[in-house]
């Protein structure tokens, strides 16, 4: 994994990591908070009340942007602590000492564990992650005072374990070659972006690849597509804007078997309006393609877009249903405070997770690697 690599995901991912974490953030402080550190009771005027501060880093984060963790209590709150900026250094040990050491911490009991697993569910991990992740929690530390940073962690593994069965490279392995990757989704998820960078992506590992246009619905889809494999260097297979899709695919199964590419990446039209229309076009997709091969499609890709949430939890259940999906790519997880549903998905599912979306360019595709996704997404990455 190349620097630029996490960078990219780190900043991609903020948003998300903001929003869990802040959820997080939220339940340990709305639980009975727990007097851990006999130092604060120095503090003038720093009672029972733990304050609301920022979380002191003394290591150096790239993506550690002042967390807007609870923002100016009103009134009543206690002095302001001095900030643990590097400024800070200025202060007498003892005061930055003292700030590090008042981390909010709780006690892990039933209504902590509550609020955590809510916390899980509007973080659209969905609730039956959620209370995965809070009974594993429970089992493991019960009763215990942890701080923020210990929940955010341990909920970081609890998410890893959930991800790491389905993170999936796609590989290409079919013989005969080529492998046929039909690529699914609604419109505006990013399928025909996803394939461009799915192209560029094996061909750097030196495979051959074909694209088809079989998105025949709009002009501007072919047109776009076209775009793409210019860029990538890839040969593509198009038809008139109206024609039929399963005529395009044809003509490229054949060609590709031809010269032996190694991969055809197959564009459809996303229409969901109609159900029965979209059934019937991928099933005639797939009659002509089992004609030339029978083992094709070797892959039904549905792309996915993290900014729809929940939503794409029903996308997954309809093109289940009509196309038999193999694998899923989730795209805009740059753009979006909505990178727990991955997690739901990967609970309710199981359906591998080949790749990730986090940008527009061609380098925007990653592999899914589910223990840093997963620190992401906690916010402790
Ligand atoms: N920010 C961001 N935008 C993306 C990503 N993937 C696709 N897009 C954008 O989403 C829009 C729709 O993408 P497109 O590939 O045309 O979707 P399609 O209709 O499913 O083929 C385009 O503006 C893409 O640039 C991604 O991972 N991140
Ligand atoms: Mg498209």
């Amino acid at each position: 994994m190349s620097k630029s690599w996490t960078e990219k995901l780190f900043g991609g991912f903020r948003k998300t990591s903001d929003r869990l974490s802040e959820n997080l953030s939220a339940a340990v402080e709305s639980a009975e908070p727990v007097v851990e550190d006999e130092e604060v009771e120095e503090e003038p005027d720093t009672d029972l009340e733990p304050e609301p501060e920022p979380e002191p880093t003394p290591e150096p984060d790239p993506l550690h942007e002042a967390e807007p963790e609870v923002s100016p209590e009103p009134a009543s709150a206690p002095a302001p602590q001095p900030e643990p900026t590097p400024a800070a250094s200025a202060e007498p040990a003892s005061i930055v000492s003292k700030v590090a050491t008042t981390i909010r911490s709780t006690r892990l009991d039933d209504t902590t564990l509550d609020e955590i697993e809510d916390a899980l569910i509007i973080s659209d991990l969905g609730p039956s992650a959620a209370a995965r992740i809070r009974d594993k929690l429970a089992e493991k530390r019960f009763g215990s005072v942890i701080t923020e940073r210990e929940l955010k962690e341990a909920v970081a593994d609890e998410i890893a374990a959930i991800l790491r069965p389905v993170a999936k490279p796609l590989d290409i392995t079919a013989f005969p070659r080529p492998q046929v990757i039909l690529v699914i989704g609604v419109n505006g998820s990013g399928k025909t972006t996803t394939i461009a960078k799915l192209g560029h992506w094996l061909m750097e590992d030196d495979y051959e690849v074909m694209l088809a246009a079989g998105d025949t619905f709009r002009a501007a889809a072919i047109g776009q597509l076209k775009i793409w494999a210019e860029r990538i260097g890839a040969p593509i297979m198009t038809g008139p804007e109206g024609g039929d899709p399963s005529a395009i695919v044809f003509d490229a199964v054949k060609r590709a078997t031809e010269i032996g590419t190694d991969a055809l990446i197959v564009d459809t039209a996303g229409r969901l309006q109609n159900k029965r229309e979209l059934m019937d076009e991928l099933a005639k997709i797939r009659k002509v393609l089992g004609r030339l091969n029978p083992e094709a499609p070797h892959d039904v890709l549905l792309v996915l877009d993290a900014t729809n949430g929940q939503n794409a939890l029903s996308q997954i259940e309809i093109f289940k249903e009509v196309a038999g999906v193999t694998g899923l790519i989730m795209t805009k997880l740059d753009g979006t405070a909505r990178g727990g549903v991955l997690v739901a998905a990967a609970e309710q599912y199981g359906l591998p997770i080949h790749a990730i979306g986090v940008g527009e360019t061609l380098d925007d595709l990653r592999p899914f690697d589910p223990d840093l996704v997963a620190r992401v997404i906690a916010g402790v990455a």
